[in-house]
């Protein structure tokens, strides 16, 4: 197993390069979604979205995909740090969201989608993340909820707000967008999207040797803002599996969110998933309770065994990465980054118990 760490756009420079480093990371995770509005205000030190009502920020204006050669030079600034670019994580919602929508751009959409994998592939980079979500994250709230106070997201109810027209995934695509809101649909017509996304995507992800990889909803709810949710039981995952067999179609598996599932068992379903190889990798985090009272916590504070977690990966031979995906944050200079840290040092203890068993 390889111990990773994950940066969103606003981090991504040569002091954040060399934390992952020291904190003993070999491979890298990067969002390329600016959620936070920051290419056009500086703000810094920003923790992890949570999904307010009103969204993050403007999604990237045209739609643009990113180029090879974009993605070559994130690619060698990173390697120059001595660590490697294994996965993307996220498409911009200004890319699809007529692929989410089912709206009238869709077919012009998933070919910009393939050309984009098509590219991630040429650059050398093995996976891409998504969450095939209308809502994305949403309903969740900052408080000192970890161990000691520590700052960090919990959920108390399912927000109901309906999301206004022009905005998919927490982030507004089109700011003239016509009054209303974002229809609700059934769960089979959500799939029915998702199967045409998926079928379409992965011969070319398999061309491109990219691994597409699927995050379970956050928060794993039936129904969140009024929009069905894909998979929120851990059975929707071997669902999603199914809808299009491929080597290129895997799992960006959110332990945290697993496990605040209501149904299934954490362990289990590991390892059914690692079992089969569809693991691409994991987000290693941990939470106490379940939907829709949860809440995020330090990673030997919550309701999972992380080492017997670890033991059931090495059992299947799981070779992929762990990333600590969110972590609270802790009372210093620096929260962001000592809450990482703190997880990293658990993460590579652990693993070497584990490995050395
Ligand atoms: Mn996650």
């Amino acid at each position: 197993m390889k111990i990773g760490f994950g940066l969103y756009k606003h981090m991504l420079n040569a002091e954040n390069y060399k934390f992952a480093k020291q904190c003993g990371a070999t491979h890298l995770v990067i969002h390329l979604v600016d959620y936070f509005g920051t290419d056009n205000n500086s703000k810094e030190n920003l923790n992890q979205p949570i999904g307010a009502v009103d969204g993050w920020g403007e999604a990237g204006k045209t739609g643009e995909i990113w180029s090879v050669e974009q993605l070559l030079q994130i690619k060698s600034e990173i390697n120059s740090f001595g660590l490697e670019l294994e996965a993307i994580e996220n498409f911009d919602p200004s890319m699809w969201y007529d692929v989410l929508l089912d709206g009238p751009r869709k077919r012009e959409q998933i070919e910009n989608l393939k050309q984009l994998i098509r590219n991630v592939g040429a650059a050398g980079i093995k996976v891409f993340g998504y969450n095939f979500s209308l809502a994305g994250v949403s309903s969740r709230i900052e408080g000192e909820f970890a161990r000691g106070g520590a700052i960090s997201v919990a959920m108390n109810k399912v927000d109901e707000t309906p999301i206004p027209n022009g905005m998919v995934w927490n982030m507004v695509y089109d700011k003239n967008a016509p009054k209303g809101n974002v229809e609700c649909v059934s769960h089979e017509e959500l799939w029915n999207r998702f199967r045409f996304f998926i079928n379409e995507i992965t011969p070319v992800a398999e061309e491109a040797g990219v691994v597409m990889a699927a995050h379970p909803d956050d928060p794993p709810m039936p129904f969140v803002r009024n929009t069905p949710r894909l998979v929120y039981q851990p059975d929707m995952y071997q669902k999603l599996i199914n809808s299009a067999i491929s080597p290129s179609n895997k799992l960006e598996f959110c332990l945290g969110t697993i496990a605040e599932m209501t149904e299934g068992n954490v362990y289990e379903t590991v390892d059914q998933y690692s079992k089969q190889d569809n693991i691409a990798y994991i987000h290693f985090r941990n939470i106490i309770g379940k939907v829709p009272n949860y809440r995020e916590v330090f990673i030997d504070e919550g309701d999972i065994d992380m080492l017997n977690v670890l033991r059931i990966l090495k059992k299947n031979n799981f070779k992929g990465m762990l990333i600590p995906d969110h972590t609270p944050q802790m009372s210093c200079d620096a929260p962001w980054h000592a809450g990482m840290a703190y997880a990293m040092g658990y993460m590579a203890a652990a693993l070497k118990i584990v490995e050395n068993e």
